[in-house]
């Protein structure tokens, strides 16, 4: 078994392992450590990574990238719709109403992404953004399922990057001291992202995390580009916008100048040759220029710090150290804008590009059995608030509450207590609509059934169980009713008042290494309770770890109960949800496609053989050969060299992989015998070396 880490960004992708030794980056097939997040569809076949990025020129319409903020967003989504002008690609609604991109396979897809790399071996767990809201990450679980990974925990990538930084350093204040507050700051091509983070001996617990999702390396380019529009729209004449060919390739040498400027200040060259219609375009620019230009996208830089210092209720002295890594953090005008705010010089102690990867394969390695890693307790935190709203018995109309606060720790579970008589549902949400990244603020609703009242008639009192799961999803995981079995005295034993608001217990859910469970989750679930009477308390793990209770109130003169508790079936409906059968079908059509794409290499292996084979014999048969064949025969099988050669450049250049492999026997029938002879004069003489050794 293998432990790894996932990044993949909006760009880039980043693969760590854990070994014995230690984090390791992966390379890929071209002995890169960086791999495109790029898929592009030819007729038959995938490619993916760098294979797929050189297409997206020549392949424009079915070379995708930048998937990451399709997850878990319906078709309708106005900011889906928003990006649809400016997509050289086509994007579809699926069946389920989420978003899907149009290729020539017309498959869903963002989420197959994962299964490609999977496919080429055994790699693990992903990392989604800390703004991610619940659809965005199920979405993700799921991809990483159809690719036949066991996802053993999502992580938020300023998380990750918060454990890498953490678990190495030694000298992190003991847990009854002041922790140390480190800032983490992750700007990368599309998203910028910042956590603050506390650090103690063994643990790590975010405070607060603030983003900007739409900010990132991208809105530089962006604003090159268009610059350079506009300049060869005046200079040559040229209207570049209607040519999505010439546009990616301005995109792309934009990229690399705006690098380039990272480390230079004086001017650089923009060099394109047969841009437009055979016109060679060139262009120069400056830092200094490029700074002002861009002076809307750095004046964002500041607001999301800003609001994590304000969420955190930290003062700028109390920030040990600022810790920044993503590409665009190389810009030098957005250092100095972040460096500015805190005023002090930032850290840059990690890998800028790999940290997340590093730091979600060291999460791996800490969850998995295999690995014996130094103990350390993650902490996350709730991106936005989640609160639940149901019909209420008591009152007409809805009742709500606040569940998971804004930064509430996570995982985490909370028991809720109801009164009821019949089945009720709930509807989860978050109540703060106007930080979501997208319109619809429901997360589920989630059906509490098979509930029946006490054989007295009263109301039974239920369980609810909610919880921020490992993967930072909420959920409804279990509900059960106390049904009173047996009074003394025939007395009445339950509260029969019913409640408008529920009760609330809480309960920290912890990673257990030793219960590892099916689904990959793994976690133990204390039951801490607090004392029923108090209606809506709140309490901290830790506080109410004493505080264990039986399930009866305080009231030590009551009669004796008997209850049983039966568990409640629950019928939870996610908000976007994945049906299973769609979700088995992805899962099917993955499988058919790693299949063909295994199909397409054996055939383009099968005809590389055939080629292979023709020039080899060509140049052999008037080498080392000539001395093994008549000549009549190396006419023959010269002529039948040279046929099959343009066969391959003619009808034989998109052929089944059984033709490849028949014209291969058919030339080794006449090649065969030549090298037979050839092969048995070499191994004579030296069969006599041998024998005359022995003697
Ligand atoms: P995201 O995290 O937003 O999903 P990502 O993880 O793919 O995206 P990164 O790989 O962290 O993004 O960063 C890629 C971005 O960083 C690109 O916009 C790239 O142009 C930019 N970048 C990389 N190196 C430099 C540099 N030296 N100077 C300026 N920008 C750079
Ligand atoms: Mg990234
Ligand atoms: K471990």
């Amino acid at each position: 078994m293998s432990v790894v880490g996932f990044d993949v960004g909006f760009l880039n992708c980043y693969v760590a392992v854990a070994r014995a030794g230690g984090i390791e980056t992966v390379a890929n097939e071209y002995s890169d450590r960086c791999t495109p997040a790029c898929v592009s569809f030819g007729p038959r076949n995938r490619s993916i990574g760098a294979a797929a990025k050189s297409q997206v020129v020549t392949n424009c319409k079915n070379t995708v990238q930048g998937f990451k903020r399709f997850h878990g967003r319906a078709f309708s989504d106005p900011y889906i719709q928003s990006l649809k002008s400016s997509l050289v690609y086509d994007l579809a609604q699926m069946p389920s109403g989420t978003t899907g991109i149009k290729t020539r396979y017309e498959k869903h897809f963002g989420i197959e992404f994962l299964g490609l790399l999977a496919n080429d071996s055994l790699y693990h767990p992903p990392q989604v953004p800390c703004y991610y809201t619940d659809a965005e990450r199920r979405s993700v679980v799921d991809a990483a399922q159809i690719a036949g990974l066991n996802c053993l925990r999502l992580m938020n990538e300023t998380t990750a990057v918060a454990l890498a930084y953490g678990i190495y350093k030694q000298d992190l204040p003991a847990p009854e001291e002041k922790p140390r507050i480190v800032v983490f700051v992750d700007i990368g091509h599309s998203g910028y992202q910042t956590s603050v983070c506390a650090f103690n001996k063994g643990k790590l617990k975010i405070l607060a995390t603030a983003c900007d999702p739409e900010l990132g390396g991208k809105d530089f380019d962006e604003m090159l580009v268009r610059h350079f529009c506009e300049e060869f729209g005046k200079k040559y004449k040229l209207d570049v916008k209607t040519k999505p060919r010439a546009l990616v390739r301005l995109y792309q040498e934009c990229e690399k100048l705006k690098k380039l400027m990272s480390a230079n200040s004086s001017d650089l060259p923009l060099n394109i040759e047969c841009f437009m219609n055979d016109i060679d375009v060139s262009g120069k620019l400056n830092r200094g220029q490029f700074e002002e230009m861009c002076a809307d996208v750095l004046a964002r830089v500041e607001a999301p710090l800003h609001n994590l210092m304000e969420q955190a209720k930290l003062k700028k002295e109390d920030i040990y150290a600022v810790e920044i890594v993503g590409g665009a953090s190389r810009i030098p005008s957005v250092k100095e804008r972040i460096s500015k705010f805190f005023g002090k010089e930032l850290s840059t102690t990690l890998n800028a590009d790999e940290a997340v990867a590093r730091g979600c394969a060291l999460q791996c390695a800490i969850l998995s059995p295999a690995f014996k890693v130094r103990e350390f307790s993650i902490t996350d935190a709730v991106a936005y608030p989640i609160s639940l709203k149901w019909n209420s018995a008591a009152e007409e109309g809805l009742s709500d509450c606040e569940v998971f606060p804004k930064n509430h720790a996570a995982p985490f579970s909370k028991v809720l207590t109801f009164y009821r008589r019949e089945p009720f549902s709930l509807e989860a949400y978050y109540n703060t609509p106007r930080e979501l990244p997208y319109p619809d603020p429901t997360i589920g609703q989630f059906v509490i059934q098979k509930v029946v009242p006490q054989a007295s008639g009263e109301s039974s009192k239920v369980k609810v169980k909610v919880r921020v799961n490992i993967h930072g999803i909420f959920s409804v995981s279990s509900a059960s009713l106390v049904e009173v079995q047996k009074t003394e005295e025939g007395e009445e034993p339950m509260d029969t008042e019913q409640q408008a608001t529920p009760e609330k217990e809480e309960e920290k859910e912890e990673v257990d290494e030793t219960k590892a469970q099916g689904d990959g989750q793994k976690e133990t679930e204390e039951e801490k309770k607090t004392p029923p009477e108090n209606e809506e308390m709140e309490t901290s793990p830790e506080e109410s770890k004493t505080e264990k209770k039986s399930d009866q109130p305080p009231q030590a003169k009551k009669p004796k109960v008997k209850t049983k508790v039966l568990e409640l079936p629950i019928e939870n409906s996610p908000q976007w949800e994945l049906a299973i059968d769609m979700l088995n079908l992805f899962v099917e059509n993955e499988g058919k496609m790693i299949m063909q794409d295994k199909l397409e290499k054996e055939r383009n292996d099968a005809k590389n053989y055939v080629e292979e084979y023709v020039y080899d014999m060509r140049d052999k048969l008037h080498g080392r050969l000539e001395k093994f064949v008549s000549e009549a025969d190396r006419d023959i099988l010269s002529f039948q060299l040279e046929d099959t050669e343009n066969w391959l450049y003619e009808d034989g250049e998109d052929q089944p992989k059984q033709q490849y492999i028949d014209k291969l026997a058919e030339l080794k029938k006449l090649g065969q015998p030549i090298q037979e002879r050839y092969m048995e004069s070499e191994e004579r003489p030296r069969a006599f070396d041998d024998m005359g050794k022995q003697i």
